[in-house]
Parts: structure tokens; C-alpha cells; sequence
């Protein structure tokens, strides 16, 4: 398009282009709640602070002002960012608490823009954003959509391996003791749908990601229904169904799939335009092999999501609009700032393959580093007298502790790996800050950069 015929397009697209909806996602822990609280906190500090030099409106003195305002959509709660801010306020500063559901905010963003057309229009323009957060778990459950319930059962047992075998053994048992051809027992079946759901938590709690029915985990505001209490399982004979456990498991998951999965991406999805996916990558390093490749496959199950290639579910469903994504490791104030780039090449050596074998039909994707809210200080350490890279902060005890948490691997490691080079990223208490100054953070900017810089033009 020629420079006029642009600014044209630009200026009839205005309407339609003020309001962006920026969904904020990952596996729980990965960082939301920390992320959506340093953004919102960063955006509102905008006008007295020089604190998103990677910004560029900010950098060019553009990006006049912030404000928070009632969100939209009254169906969805609201994201707790007073609380937040009031925990990272306290002496010391204590971490958000956890959310465990999807909830939104809403920032009115006030910015000159440089565009000749536009600013005819008046000295300032104005931008909304919507903030949304959603547990990534969810997404994990796409593939139901294309799965019966028998297949899905089949693909359930066949993913008991290693450590997720070990954890199942307790549930099935419990599965052997229900008679799936007898006629309904609701008490029968929420016994063993507990102990499928304690077996799920149990895989999570020790470091594995790739968790389905991904709600199980999250229920969220579905904690107890029906709806969350079925399990896999296999049936012979399916003659003669009428009135069976069998039936009542098979019609929940069918009742699962359409008001849990298909609702989440009609209702919450389909309305995204631009996507943040954060990753702590080094909660698995630290936990080992297994967990390591666990949370490389829930990453490639969470793409499918963003793979909108013709005939694809996520067509059929609705038609997407997200054209950015960014992949975040997160928590990089846990490393060495010379450790970033290998943290990076590690991010993308998890999402490129898979990225480069779908069909992401016009989405930009970028893969980065960032700290949300710095937890540790940067220095060096004397050691036989050479200065070498450090890390300083509060421990969750509140023990003051320096040190080098160890080498962030480039490649994807082999199983030898844990076995020779052992890690330490400890959990810090987050710093102090003075209530009037905005929170310390790395590269948040940056990924604002990449989210909506191009729509404060
Ligand atoms: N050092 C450090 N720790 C972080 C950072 N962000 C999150 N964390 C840690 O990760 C935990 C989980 O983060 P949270 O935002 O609640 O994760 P969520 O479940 O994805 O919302 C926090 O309680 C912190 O201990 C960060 O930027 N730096
Ligand atoms: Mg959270």
C-alpha cells in the first residue's frame, strides 16, 4: 500500500481499531498473576516514570497517560489487581496470591500519535486495552473436540507411562472396583472420578504439565459439578447401554466437551486479539527429565490452539482473530543476565519445531525473556580473584542468600544432564519498592513493544 492510500486505510480503520484484547496465558505458576500486575502497574506509572524505555510511544514521549476503568464484560471477574499490589506492598513484600480462573481489566491508554491524518483529529488518541488471564490448562483440552469418549479413554491409557503410571495405581484400582455394564450408581462413579482427579492433581504437583481434562485441575467455578466427574475407561460390549455407568460417563464427557471446551473457545477465545504465552522454563529444569519433556509436549498441545489452518476445529468453532503471539520465559531475575540468551534459545528450540510443522496461517510469532517483578539484585562475587556473575535476594524464609544459580542450557538437554550439572533456582520474595515508584521488572516493556506498539502508532 502506497504511504496516502495507508494513512486512508488507517484513518477508516480507527473506529474499529481502539480497543485491543490482549489474552495472557500459561501453565499455572508460569507467572500470570505476577505478569498482569507488573503490566497494569507499569502502564499506570507511565506518565511520571521513565520506566518502558523498550516501549517505543513511551520512549518518544507519546504515551501521555494510563487509566484503569470498569471492564466490559460483567460476566467475567474482575482481575484482583488491588490485591495483588497490596501483597507486593507488604514488609516484606509477599507474592500475589493465586487465581485459578480466567477474569479481565481494562486500561484506557491516552497517546499522541505520529501520523499526520490522525492528528487532525484533535491532540490525543485514546486506546483500550483489555487485559485477559486464563489458565493454559484449558487449552490443553482442544483435542477432546476431535476424540469420542472411547478414544479418548484409549489415548489416556496409553499416555500411563514412567512417573504418571506410578501416580495412576491408586485409581486404577479404584476403576476395577466399578461395574461399568451395571445400571447407574452416581455415589460408584464420584468415587473413582475423585481418585482420577487426585491422581491428575498429583501428576501436576510433581512437575508434569500435560494434564487432561485440563478443568480437572482448574475447576475454577465447576468445582464438584457432574460435568468434572468422569474418568477414562474401557467397554467391551456396547450393545446394551441404556441406563449403564458407561452411559452416564460417555454423556458427561460429550457434556464436556460442548459446555466446558467448546463454550471456553467461543465465549473467551475466539474474542483475543493479540496473545502473551508465559513460560517458566525453569521450574522444569530443576525438577528433571521427565518434567522437562512433559512441559515440551503441553507446550506443542497448547500451539494447536493457535494453528488455524483451513478445516481446522478452531475454524468450524469460529473464525480467530489472534494475529501476534509472544512466547515469555519467565522469572528471568532467576538467572544471570548473561544465562538470558541461552533461556531464549532454550524457549524456542521447545516452540519452533512444532511452530514450523502447523499451519499458523498469519500469525507473527517471537519468543523472549522477562522478569514480570524482580525478585533478586545483580552483582559480581569475588571468588580466587576473579569477579564472577551473582544473584542476591530474600529467600521465602526470608534468609538473605547470594549466589549463581547455574547454566541455563541452550539446547534442549539430554537425560544426562540432570545427572551431571545440577540447578538452583531457588523461589526469592519479591523486592521491595517504594509505593510511589513503579515495580522493578526486565523486559516487560519489550513485550508491550510486541503486543501493542504497533497500535499506539
Ligand atoms: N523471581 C520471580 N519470580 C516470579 C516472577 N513472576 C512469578 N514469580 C514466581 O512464580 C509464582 C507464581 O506466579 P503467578 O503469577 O502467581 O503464576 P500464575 O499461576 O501463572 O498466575 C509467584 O508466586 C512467584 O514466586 C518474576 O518475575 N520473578
Ligand atoms: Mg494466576
Amino acid at each position: 500500500m502506497n504511504p496516502i492510500r495507508r494513512e486512508f486505510h488507517d484513518l477508516l480503520s480507527r473506529t474499529t481499531d481502539n480497543n485491543v484484547r490482549i489474552a495472557v496465558t500459561g501453565l499455572s505458576r508460569a507467572g500470570k498473576t505476577a505478569f498482569i500486575s507488573s503490566l497494569v502497574n507499569q502502564l499506570l506509572s507511565v506518565s511520571t516514570h521513565e520506566n518502558l524505555p523498550l516501549l517505543s510511544a513511551s520512549r518518544e514521549r507519546r504515551l501521555v497517560g494510563a487509566k484503569r476503568v470498569p471492564q466490559k464484560n460483567m460476566m467475567v471477574p474482575s482481575f484482583p489487581y488491588d490485591e495483588a499490589m497490596s501483597n507486593l506492598s507488604q514488609i516484606p513484600p509477599q507474592w500475589p496470591e493465586p487465581t485459578r480462573d480466567v477474569s479481565e481489566t481494562r486500561i484506557i491508554l491516552k497517546y499522541r500519535t505520529n501520523k499526520k491524518s490522525r492528528r487532525l483529529f484533535g491532540e490525543n488518541s485514546t486506546i483500550s486495552l483489555d487485559i485477559v488471564d486464563y489458565p493454559g490448562e484449558w487449552l490443553l483440552d482442544l483435542p477432546l473436540l476431535q476424540m469420542s469418549f472411547a478414544q479418548w479413554s484409549e489415548h489416556q491409557f496409553l499416555a500411563l507411562e514412567g512417573q504418571r503410571k506410578e501416580y495412576a495405581q491408586e485409581w486404577l484400582k479404584e476403576l476395577n472396583t466399578i461395574d461399568l455394564s451395571a445400571s447407574l450408581d452416581e455415589k460408584a462413579i464420584a468415587n473413582v472420578a475423585y481418585s482420577y482427579t487426585q491422581f491428575l492433581h498429583r501428576c501436576k504437583a510433581n512437575g508434569l504439565h500435560w494434564i487432561q481434562p485440563g478443568r480437572f485441575v482448574l475447576p475454577g467455578e465447576l468445582e464438584g459439578a457432574p460435568v468434572l466427574q468422569f474418568f477414562p475407561c474401557k467397554m467391551k460390549d456396547k450393545r446394551d447401554l441404556k441406563g449403564t455407568n458407561y452411559e452416564t460417563l460417555e454423556a458427561r464427557y460429550r457434556e464436556y466437551q460442548r459446555r466446558v471446551v467448546k463454550a471456553f473457545y467461543k465465549q473467551h477465545f475466539s474474542t483475543f486479539d493479540r496473545q502473551i504465552v508465559l513460560v517458566d522454563c525453569l521450574q522444569p529444569l530443576n525438577a528433571g527429565y521427565d518434567s522437562f519433556y512433559d512441559m515440551r509436549r503441553a507446550l506443542e498441545e497448547l500451539l494447536k490452539s493457535f494453528s488455524y489452518g483451513r478445516n481446522n476445529v478452531i475454524n468450524r468453532l469460529f473464525s480467530p482473530r489472534i494475529d501476534k503471539i509472544i512466547f515469555a520465559a519467565t522469572k528471568a531475575d532467576h538467572i544471570t543476565p548473561e544465562q538470558h540468551e541461552n533461556l531464549v534459545s532454550l524457549l524456542q528450540q521447545m516452540v519452533h519445531p512444532c511452530w514450523q510443522t502447523a499451519a499458523f496461517d498469519g500469525i507473527e510469532m517471537n519468543c523472549m525473556a522477562l522478569a514480570s517483578i524482580q525478585a533478586t539484585e545483580f552483582g559480581y562475587i569475588q571468588q580466587n580473584g576473579e569477579l564472577h556473575p551473582a544473584l542476591q535476594g530474600l529467600t521465602l524464609e526470608g534468609n538473605k542468600v547470594t549466589l549463581f544459580p547455574g547454566e541455563v542450557p541452550s539446547k534442549l538437554p539430554e537425560k544426562s544432564f540432570w545427572l551431571d550439572q545440577g540447578f538452583n533456582f531457588q523461589q526469592f520474595k519479591p523486592l521491595s519498592h517504594r509505593a510511589d515508584n513503579p515495580l522493578v521488572h526486565t523486559r516487560v516493556d519489550k513485550a508491550l513493544e510486541y503486543l501493542i506498539g504497533d497500535k499506539l502508532k
